[in-house]
């Protein structure tokens, strides 16, 4: 098993341009209050932190043709997929810190492009309560943070679908996502359409989240390039108050913890997103301790190893 961690960048996307609620913007500082540059650095990785990217104030509109602020998200996505793309030719790991996960887009969209132009096989964890897969037509609130795996799988607004140099980003079926709970009604139809690998809490308690983990990381090798997009409302709202969109019923904390250490063990996480962190609903900074917390074990803090 190669286990070895590639330095690792992170930036902030202080921004909450993808949801009706505000404070999301507040997510990258209130995860560096929970010392995410220090404990991933206690590690033994090299750590950067670059800093925050900057972008358009939120403008607090009603959605037009089916979309909120679509102008202001597409230049933020831009903005976080140059940054990663820029981490990743450097050989380097980047972790986004958003911000909402309409960011996902912009991210996500400089991995494919990366795994295509170094012949790796790309393979997306989208870890949340909801399975962000709406289009204008089945949105029922126009909020992008609900729309970012339908625009990269290529059903949205051209300005978005075509954020790479190759568009569709990506197929459905290199996405597993895990921990959902929270679909809107047109949204079912699409992802049956579209066949979405789901784990929803529903599977997770009848089979068990190491077994879950498995079926998602079957066929996992050394030419696939993982990447992480955790958005904090998959983890129960009463040990994740901190966030716009809870939902009850989550992934508790010891299956989150085993959760980040099997993707810890495959060696093969190249890129993560932690987005949804709102430390205005958040109490006494609960929330991105906890994501903290999780990165420490993505990275491969264990109880038994010795560093
Ligand atoms: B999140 C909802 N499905 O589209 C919608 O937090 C919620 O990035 C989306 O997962 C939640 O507005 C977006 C009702
Ligand atoms: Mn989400
Ligand atoms: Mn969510
Ligand atoms: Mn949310």
């Amino acid at each position: 098993l190669n286990r070895k961690i590639p330095s690792v960048v992170i930036y902030g996307v202080p921004t909450d341009i993808g949801c009706a609620h505000r404070g999301a913007s507040m997510g990258p500082e209130a995860l560096r209050v929970a010392g995410i540059v220090e404990k991933i650095a206690r590690r033994g990785i090299t750590v950067e932190d670059a800093g925050n990217l900057t972008g358009p104030h939120n403008p607090l509109q009603g959605p037009v043709d089916g979309y909120r602020h679509l102008q202001e998200v597409t230049a933020w996505n831009r903005a976080a997929f140059d940054k990663s793309t820029e981490i990743l030719a450097d050989g380097k790991l980047p972790i986004m810190l958003g911000g909402d996960h309409c960011l996902g887009i912009g991210a996500i969209a400089a991995v494919a492009d990366h795994c295509r132009a170094q012949g790796k096989k790309l393979r997306v964890f989208w870890l949340d309560a909801h399975a962000d897969f709406n289009t204008s037509e089945a949105s029922p609130s126009g909020n992008i943070h609900g729309m970012p795996v339908a625009v990269l799988c290529g059903l949205g607004p051209d300005a978005l679908v075509n954020m790479g140099k190759t568009a569709p980003a990506l197929t459905p079926d290199q996405v597993r996502q895990i921990g959902i709970r929270s679909v809107d009604r047109a949204e079912k139809q699409l992802v049956k359409q579209h066949d979405l690998d789901i784990y929803d809490m529903r599977y997770i308690d009848e089979i068990g989240m190491r077994r879950v983990m498995d079926e998602a990381l079957e066929g996992i090798d050394d030419d696939t390039h993982i990447h992480v997009s955790f958005d904090v409302d998959m983890l129960d709202p009463s040990i994740a108050p901190g966030t716009g969109t809870r939902v009850p019923g989550g992934v508790n904390y010891r299956e989150a913890q085993l959760m980040f250490e099997m993707l810890a063990d495959t060696g093969r996480v190249g890129s993560v997103d932690i987005v949804e962190v709102n430390p205005a609903l958040d109490k006494r900074n609960a929330t991105a301790r906890l994501a903290v917390a999780l990165m420490e074990s993505l990275f491969g803090k264990s109880t038994l190893v010795r560093e």
